[in-house]
Parts: structure tokens; C-alpha cells; sequence
């Protein structure tokens, strides 16, 4: 899978992108990231990249152009399965998202920051708006560190456990069972008996139980949602 991200903060991916999971797909050849910093195509010679809004209003907003020259470099070069825009006002990221993202081949993704971007952009080019939340970040930057993060540990080869992503909180509109290591008693405080007993079937059965449990109780419309599948 190859990704190409367009941001005005390239630096913000250093951190994220070197490191555990991120760094590992890409070690692994299971994924290539690009990032293009979208001042460097703004032809002008401040190389300016926003402009105040038509119509007034608090705040700039991107401009066309810059982002556009940017998009046409590399659709010139090969295709892409989705363009996609991150922004408050897209659709919710949830796990069948990743799921479905995980599978392209090519994807671009745009980090819109200011007021907001061209209106034209988003309705001649983009072909997906993602939100990572109902809440508001400063720019689309951490919401890609997220996407891609759930995109990568869900691609075959990547996690070492092939089973683990698959048991994922999510995965099956569950949430996880809890978990416990080492000791099997720690100040008075036990591991469920169960879990030492070595009978799979019935551990198996343990951890589903606790899985709807927590999840009744935490997020009851996972079940909902469930049964209407
Ligand atoms: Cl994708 N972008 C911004 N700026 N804020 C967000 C978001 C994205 N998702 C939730 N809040």
C-alpha cells in the first residue's frame, strides 16, 4: 500500500511514523509513506499557501492551487483509489472504514488546516472526507496519524500474531475481555481462576461472556447495531 500525505507540518509525522507498528509496515515493505509539503507547489514567490476568505469572515483558508498542483504531480504518475480530505465534518472513522481503506492500494491524504480549505477542492477533487471524532483538532495531522495507524496494523504480515488484529476490540462490534500476566496473585489481587484451569473451550467461553458483558455495559449500541447486521 502506498500513501501520500499533503501537509504544511510535515515534521508533526516524525515522531509517529518511526516507531512501533508505523515503522514496522513500512520495515516490512507492507506499506510506503510519502509526505508532501504543500508550500513547496504554491508558485508564488512568497510561496504563500491561504488567503483571507471571500465574503469575510475569522480565519484564511487554503487555496486551490498549491494543493492542486500537488495532487495532479502525482496522479500523473499513477492512480489512486481514494483522495481523502480530514475534517470534523466528515464521515466518523470506525473500524469497517479502516477495514475497507486497508485493502487500496494508492491512497492520498490531505491535512486541511486554518479556517478550512477551497470549497473547490473538496467538491472537485476529494473523493472521501474523514472525521476522526465529534470534537475539533487544530489540523488534520493527528487525525492522519490515527487513520494510517489503523489502516497499517490491520494489513496481513504487519502485526506478528495474525490473530491479533482480528480479536481487536471493534472487530466484531465487541469490546476486548480484560487481560492478565504474571503474577498470578499480586497483593491479595487474583487472576480469574478460569484462566489457569488450561480448559481452551471453556476459557474461550469465559472470555466471549466477558466480552458482551463489558460491552452491555460500556457500549450497549454495539449490540444493537449488531443484531440489525
Ligand atoms: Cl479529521 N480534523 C480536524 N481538524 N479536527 C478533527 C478531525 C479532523 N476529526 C475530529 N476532529
Amino acid at each position: 500500500m502506498r500513501l501520500d500525505i499533503l501537509t504544511l507540518f510535515p515534521e508533526m509525522f516524525i515522531g509517529p511514523f518511526d516507531h512501533s507498528i508505523i515503522k514496522r509496515a513500512q520495515e516490512k515493505n507492507k506499506a510506503e509513506i510519502f509526505i508532501h509539503q504543500i508550500r513547496d507547489y504554491s508558485k508564488n514567490k512568497h510561496k504563500t499557501v491561504d488567503d483571507y476568505p471571500y465574503g469575510g469572515g475569522a480565519g484564511m483558508v487554503m487555496q486551490i492551487e498549491p494543493i492542486y498542483n500537488c495532487i495532479s504531480a502525482l496522479t500523473k504518475e499513477r492512480n489512486y483509489d481514494d483522495i481523502i480530505f480530514l475534517t470534523p465534518d466528515g464521515d466518523i472513522l470506525t473500524q469497517a472504514v479502516c477495514n475497507e481503506i486497508s485493502l487500496k492500494e494508492n491512497i492520498i491524504i490531505l491535512c486541511g488546516h486554518y479556517k478550512g480549505i477551497d470549497e473547490r477542492i473538496r467538491n472537485s477533487i476529494i473523493t472521501r472526507e474523514i472525521s476522526i471524532g465529534d470534537y475539533v483538532l487544530s489540523g488534520g495531522e493527528l487525525a492522519a496519524c490515527v487513520l494510517v495507524d489503523s489502516i497499517l496494523r490491520i494489513l496481513p504480515g504487519v502485526l506478528n500474531d495474525e490473530t491479533s488484529a482480528l480479536s481487536d476490540s471493534f472487530q466484531n462490534n465487541l469490546l476486548s475481555p480484560p487481560v492478565y500476566t504474571r503474577p498470578a496473585e499480586f497483593k491479595g489481587l487474583k487472576v480469574p481462576e478460569i484462566l489457569l484451569s488450561g480448559d481452551d473451550k471453556k476459557i474461550y467461553a469465559w472470555k466471549m461472556e466477558q466480552a458482551i458483558a463489558r460491552t452491555q455495559k460500556r457500549r450497549p449500541e454495539l449490540l444493537i447495531n449488531n443484531e440489525s447486521d
